[in-house]
C-alpha cells in the first residue's frame, strides 16, 4: 500500500475552459473571453472588442454551466473522491469592482457543490485560474494595478464566507509562475495585449517586464492576505499555491549547462514556491532582476504580509519535463504548455511535442518535498491527444491509460520514497477547450464531449475506455493500476 487513507483522486478544470454561459445570469466578460480559438501553427489572437461573428472558445466552452449535474454524476460513477473547478470571478462580480456579488452567479457555485456532496466528492476551488474580470484588466492593465488587490480581497471575503461549509481546500492563483515569463501577461495577470495580435508575447522592454514582475508581486501579497483571511474565516480551510511544474535537465554534463538548468529551476519553476511556502523573495531573485534591469514596485509592510500568508500545501501541475543547453547547435525546440526548451534524445513526446517523462514527476516531487516539506499535491495532469472514434462507435484511448498509469506509478515510487503526497487531480477530466491553443481537439478527458475546433457540435457526454479504467484506481486506492 503507498497512497495514503483519503488520497483525494479525481479530475481538474477550470471555469473559462469548461463553463460556457459567458454572458448568462449576470456574468460580466473576462480576459479568455477576449481571445480567440487557435492551433499550434495558428496562435490565438486577443481583441480588445469582442466581435460579432468571431468564434471565441470560452464563450459555450463545453457547457458545463447547464450540464453540471451529469458531469458530476460521471464523477460519482467514477468514484471520484475530489473535483478542482475554478470560480469564474466575473461570475460573482461582474467587474470585478462591484461591491455586492451577483446572487445568480454565487447559487450556481452552492448548486455544483451540493451536487458533490451527493456523491461524497470533495471540491478543490481555484480562485482564478487565467480568468480576471475584463473590467480590472482594462482599468488597472491587470494586476500591475495594487487597487486590483482591495478587489481580489472583496471577492475572497465572499467566496470564504459564502462557501466556508462547503469547500475545504482552496487554490488562489493557477499556475502563478506563468507570470515568470512573458508569455504569462495576458492569461496570468489580465494585462492588456495589442488588439488582433498572438496572446503569448515574446520579448518585453525591461520597462515591461518590471510592470510584469509588479504584477506578480501583486498577486503574491493578494494569495498572502487571503491565505490569512481564509484561516480567520474557517481554521478548517487548506489553501495551497499552484506552480506549473516541469523539471528542467541539463541537455549534457557540461557543467554551463547545468548552470542553465538550475538558473531556469529557480527563477521559473522554483521563485514562486519560494515566496508562497517560505514567505520571503529568495535570495538569487535579486541578481536575477539586477541583471535584467528590473524593478519591483512593493510596499511598506510588503514582507511582512508574506511571512504571515504562507500556504498550507504546494499544489502544482506536471506534464512533462524539460532540458536546457547552452550549445548552440542544439537548437531543435521542444513544444511545451509554457517552459519549452530543447528536445530530450530519451523521451517520447504527445501529438502536440509535449515529452513524456513520467520519472521526471517522481524527481520533481522529490524536489520539491525536499526544499519545502509541506504536503504535495498533484493538481494537473494527462495526455492531450486526438481521439477518434473507432470502428466499434467507442473511443479506446489506450495511450491515454498508460501515460496515466506511468505517472501514478511514478507518484507510487515517490510515495514510497518519502514524499507526502495528498491526492491527484487528472487535468480535463472531461474533455473541454485548450488552455495554450484553444482547441477542443486536443483532448484530455475520460469522458469525451462532442464538439470540434469550430464550435461544431452537440456537446452530448460518452465514456472513454479510460473512464472504465480510472474508476477502478478510484476504487483500489491506487493499487490496481492494470
Ligand atoms: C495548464 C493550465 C490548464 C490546462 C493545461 C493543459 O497550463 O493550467 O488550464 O489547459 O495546462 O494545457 P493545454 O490546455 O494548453 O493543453
Amino acid at each position: 500500500m503507498s497512497f495514503k487513507k483519503g488520497f483525494l483522486w479525481g479530475g481538474a478544470t477550470a471555469a473559462n475552459q469548461f463553463e460556457g454561459a459567458w454572458d448568462e445570469d449576470g456574468k460580466g466578460p473576462s480576459v479568455p473571453d477576449h481571445v480567440r480559438g487557435g492551433t499550434v501553427s495558428s496562435p490565438r489572437l486577443w481583441d480588445m472588442e469582442i466581435k460579432d461573428g468571431v468564434y471565441y472558445p470560452s464563450h459555450k466552452a463545453v457547457d458545463f454551466y447547464h450540464r453540471y449535474a451529469e458531469d458530476i454524476a460521471l464523477y460519482g460513477e467514477m468514484g471520484f473522491k475530489c473535483f478542482r473547478l475554478s470560480i469564474n470571478w466575473s461570475r460573482i462580480f461582474p467587474t470585478g469592482m462591484e461591491k455586492e456579488p451577483n446572487r445568480e452567479g454565487l447559487d450556481f457555485y452552492h448548486k455544483v457543490f451540493a451536487e458533490c456532496r451527493k456523491y461524497g466528492i470533495e471540491p478543490l476551488v481555484t480562485m482564478s485560474h487565467y480568468e480576471l474580470p475584463w473590467g480590472l484588466s482594462e482599468i488597472y492593465n491587470g494586476w500591475t494595478g495594487r487597487d486590483v488587490i482591495d478587489h481580489w480581497m472583496n471577492y475572497a471575503e465572499t467566496l470564504f464566507t459564502e462557501y466556508k461549509d462547503e469547500v475545504k481546500y482552496w487554490l488562489t492563483f493557477n499556475e502563478i509562475n506563468i507570470a515568470t515569463m512573458p508569455m504569462g501577461r495576458i492569461l496570468g495577470l489580465g494585462m492588456q495585449g495589442e488588439d488582433g495580435k498572438p496572446m503569448f508575447k515574446a520579448e518585453e522592454t525591461p520597462e515591461e517586464a518590471s510592470d510584469r514582475f509588479t504584477a506578480l508581486h501583486n498577486q503574491f501579497v493578494a494569495s498572502a492576505l487571503a491565505v490569512v483571511l481564509g484561516h480567520r474565516i474557517n481554521p478548517e480551510f487548506r489553501i495551497g499555491c499552484m506552480i506549473a511544474g516541469t523539471e528542467m535537465y541539463p541537455y549534457s554534463c557540461n557543467p554551463a549547462d547545468v548552470k542553465e538548468a538550475q538558473d531556469a529551476m529557480n527563477m521559473r519553476n522554483y521563485f514562486c514556491g519560494d515566496v508562497q511556502v517560505r514567505g520571503h523573495y529568495p535570495y538569487y531573485a535579486e541578481r536575477y532582476f539586477k541583471d535584467h534591469g528590473i524593478t519591483v514596485r512593493k510596499e511598506a509592510g510588503d514582507d511582512e504580509i508574506l511571512k504571515k500568508g504562507t500556504v498550507d500545501f504546494y499544489s502544482f501541475s506536471y506534464y512533462m519535463s524539460s532540458t536546457c543547453s547552452t550549445d548552440p547547435d542544439v537548437l531543435e525546440k521542444a513544444g511545451g504548455n509554457m517552459i519549452t526548451g530543447m528536445k530530450n534524445p530519451y523521451l517520447k513526446s504527445s501529438d502536440w511535442g509535449w515529452q513524456i517523462d513520467p520519472l521526471g514527476l517522481r524527481i520533481y516531487l522529490n524536489d520539491v518535498y525536499g526544499r519545502y516539506e509541506i504536503p504535495l499535491m498533484v493538481v494537473e495532469n494527462g495526455l492531450g491527444a486526438n481521439d477518434v472514434r473507432a470502428e466499434d462507435g467507442l473511443f479506446h484511448d489506450t495511450y491515454r491509460i498508460d501515460y496515466l498509469r506511468d505517472h501514478i506509478k511514478a507518484m507510487h515510487e515517490a510515495v514510497l520514497d518519502g514524499v507526502d503526497l495528498m491526492g491527484y487531480t487528472m487535468w480535463g477530466c472531461t474533455d473541454l477547450v485548450s488552455a495554450s491553443t484553444g482547441e477542443m481537439k486536443k483532448r484530455y478527458g475520460f469522458v469525451y464531449v462532442d464538439r470540434d475546433n469550430d464550435g461544431n457540435g452537440d456537446l452530448h457526454r460518452e465514456r472513454k475506455d479510460s473512464f472504465y479504467w480510472f474508476r477502478k484506481v478510484c476504487e483500489t486506492n491506487g493499487e490496481d493500476l492494470d
